[in-house]
């Protein structure tokens, strides 16, 4: 128990609880904002934890941070300026680094501490950070964005953990006026959105902010990820006013960027196929967010 809830009594889905075998603990401390954990599983390579929450495992950490980041920017030509909200481990910043057109990569982490751990344990993700475009601001990125200049970005994306603690924020209403308003028109937001299996209040309370805020295309999209409970993870991809983004088919295809292949780390997960796929909800989800 290195957490400060009780095994069966998360907020995020009280009345369950997963493990994975702990092979070694490689790292516990505490920060300003949470604890910290580092261990190597025996199944899933090394896991980084917060409060008691799986952040990513180092097996299935593909399926997350590539879909959070080539949805978004593989839905709108020549994406040049980026925001992350989070994403102090730095992998969604690896996986921008494969868009040559990005010139400009913000990042906002609220805890130095996941930073610095993850530089030492988890060097195939922080790798992202020693990408010249790269700028990073450690603060709280709800603040952030409340002072960024209006159309900066041509696209947010928002590496949140969960809303308990530090990012209760970036899922309420004055959060994405403020991503809205910090993006250009015709702007992106990819934003990490929960599981559809546990989490049916939360979505819809997210799309309907969004389909007030956001005034071009909004949908629901997961992506399977099986070290994060229910084994599945959503994000919700928004468009501001200006030319529409049609995310279904993507304008800016991965295939067709010969720099996004090319990279020194191969896609694993990704490609336009899954792209597309990720749209497709089961007759639950559609009855539960479709209306919303
Ligand atoms: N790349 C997958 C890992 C994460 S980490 C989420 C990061 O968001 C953490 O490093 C945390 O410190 C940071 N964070 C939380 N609140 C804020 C805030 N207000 N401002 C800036 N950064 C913040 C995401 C995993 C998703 C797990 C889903 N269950």
């Amino acid at each position: 128990k290195a957490n400060k809830f009780h095994y069966y009594n998360n907020p995020m889905w009280p009345g369950e609880a997963h493990s994975m075998k702990v092979e070694k603990i490689l790292y516990q401390g505490k920060s300003e904002y949470q604890e910290i954990l580092v261990f190597e599983s025996s199944n899933y390579g090394k896991v980084l934890v917060l409060d008691g929450i799986v952040q990513l495992a180092e097996k299935d950490e593909c399926a997350y941070q590539e879909m959070i980041v080539h949805l978004p920017l593989c839905s709108i030509p020549s994406p040049k300026t980026v925001l992350v909200v989070g994403g102090g481990d730095g992998g969604v910043l690896r996986e921008i680094s494969r868009h040559t057109s990005v010139e400009k990569i913000d990042i906002c982490e609220i805890d130095e501490l996941v930073i610095d751990v993850c530089k030492k344990y988890f060097p195939d993700l922080a790798v992202g950070f020693e990408d010249p475009r790269v700028q990073l601001h450690v603060g709280d990125a709800a603040e952030f964005l409340r002072n960024a200049p209006s159309g900066m970005y041509d696209a947010i994306i928002v590496d949140s953990s969960d809303p308990i603690g530090p990012a209760q924020e970036l899922v309420e209403r004055p959060f994405f006026e403020t991503t809205a308003r910090a993006l250009r028109p015709g702007g992106v937001l990819c934003c990490m959105a929960e599981s559809m299996w546990l989490h049916t209040h939360l979505i819809q309370d997210m799309l309907s902010i969004c389909r007030e805020t956001f005034k071009g295309s909004i949908h629901y999209v997961w992506t399977s990820v099986p070290t994060y409970p229910s084994g599945a993870i959503g994000f919700l991809l928004c468009s501001t006013n200006g030319t529409p983004v049609n995310f279904l088919s993507p304008i800016n295809p991965i295939e067709k960027q010969e720099g996004a292949l090319k990279h020194s780390r191969e896609l694993k997960y990704y490609n336009s196929e899954i792209h597309t796929a990720a749209f497709a909800l089961p007759t639950f989800a559609m009855k539960e967010l479709k209306a919303y």
